[in-house]
């Protein structure tokens, strides 16, 4: 994969949008903060947070109207800050595809009044601009499909579900009653062949919490991806060792880069959620964005910073006055 990682290794900087039905509660279920409901504390967790019925959450879609929604702007503040690709969610852990999926109805065209595919909004403002195009696709967690995280599979050798690496992210409170492999065979595979399908020439792929999966299935993923599109890198998030870069943990710079064998990357987040959350302030500054992006470019990674749009389609304005601040250092100290 030496060519196919060139233009990571000279990217240095990206911008990570995660958005979805999470961002209308942002954050809050029935009047309480995420941080009062159990881990992890981020917003796009929510209806695992709260045990949101499938059917309660699924019913945020009627709600789901971003009219301030505009790809050309948020590509054109990734351009300015400096950024050379983006990385968008097109189906998080709660199983909402922000595209135009045929393989499901539990999308923005079909789901939603706003029906404009997002994501293909964003893909056409990348291509337009200059801008690398990368997608993450929640392949093993889906709270609406397939969720029983194969709790009975497993309890059925023996194991103790309630050990962490088994239950973690799991729907146990309102599973669906189809088995995890259905959910494979009949959503996940289709969705990211569609995906491939729908859209040519991507640079990456962030699969992401391949906890229970097996060899084979994570596999799978890789393959399904590679016959259609062999330049695609894969993050090693598909499970199973397998994956063409490293993502050393959630704003997690590694002490001994030198240790890692592949390509790294260090994704961050703006304040502490990915999807929007209404009460969290925590803003990075824009000398503590350039701190972390000097750090892990001089130790050879790549910073994927992320922005959680709210659910009328707008950047926070702490990120936007903070990337256009990094976006004015860059203009002095950057290079081209
Ligand atoms: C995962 C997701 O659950 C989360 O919602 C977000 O999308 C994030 C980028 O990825 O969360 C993780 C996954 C792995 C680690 C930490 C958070 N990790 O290995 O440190």
């Amino acid at each position: 994969k030496a060519e196919t990682m060139e233009w990571f290794k000279d990217s240095k900087f990206g911008m990570f949008i995660h958005w979805g039905l999470y961002s209308i509660p942002a954050g809050v279920w029935d009047g309480k903060k995420i941080h009062s409901m159990r881990r992890p504390h981020v917003a796009e967790w929510i209806q695992h947070a709260a045990k949101i019925s499938r059917e309660e959450y699924a019913q945020l879609a009627e709600g789901f109207n971003p009219f301030l929604f505009d790809a050309d702007e948020i590509a054109g503040l990734a351009k300015r800050a400096g950024m050379k690709y983006l990385v968008v969610t097109t189906k998080h852990h709660d199983g909402f595809a922000l595209y135009d999926s045929k393989v499901s109805d539990f999308d923005v065209m079909d789901a939603s009044p706003f029906k404009r595919d997002t994501v293909q909004e964003l893909y056409d403002a990348c291509k337009r601009i200059g801008l690398d195009f990368g997608i993450y696709y929640s392949h093993n967690i889906d709270w609406a499909d397939g969720s029983d995280g194969r709790v009975a599979e497993y309890e059925a050798k023996g194991w103790k579900t309630e050990h962490r690496t088994l239950s973690f992210g799991a729907n146990t409170w309102d599973p669906s009653p189809n088995t995890f492999q259905e959910y494979l065979e009949n959503k996940a595979y289709p969705q990211v062949i569609e995906l491939m399908e729908k859209f040519p020439d991507m640079k990456c792929l962030w699969y992401d919490m391949a906890w229970r999966m097996d060899a084979d299935q994570s596999f799978n993923f890789y393959k399904i991806v590679y016959e259609r599109q062999p330049q695609i890198i894969i993050t090693e998030r598909i499970g199973n060792g397998f994956g063409d870069y490293s993502i050393p943990g959630d704003n997690k710079i590694p002490e001994n880069p030198d240790e890692l064998v592949k390509p790294w990357e260090t994704v961050g987040t703006f304040n502490n959620s990915w999807g929007f959350n209404g009460y969290d302030q925590d803003w990075k500054s824009p000398t503590e964005i350039l701190f972390w992006l000097i750090e892990i470019v001089s130790k050879g990674g790549n910073y994927m910073l992320n922005i959680g749009p709210t659910a009328l389609g707008a950047v926070p304005q702490e990120s936007v006055d903070n990337l256009e601040a990094v976006g004015a250092w860059m203009d002095v100290n950057g290079e081209a």
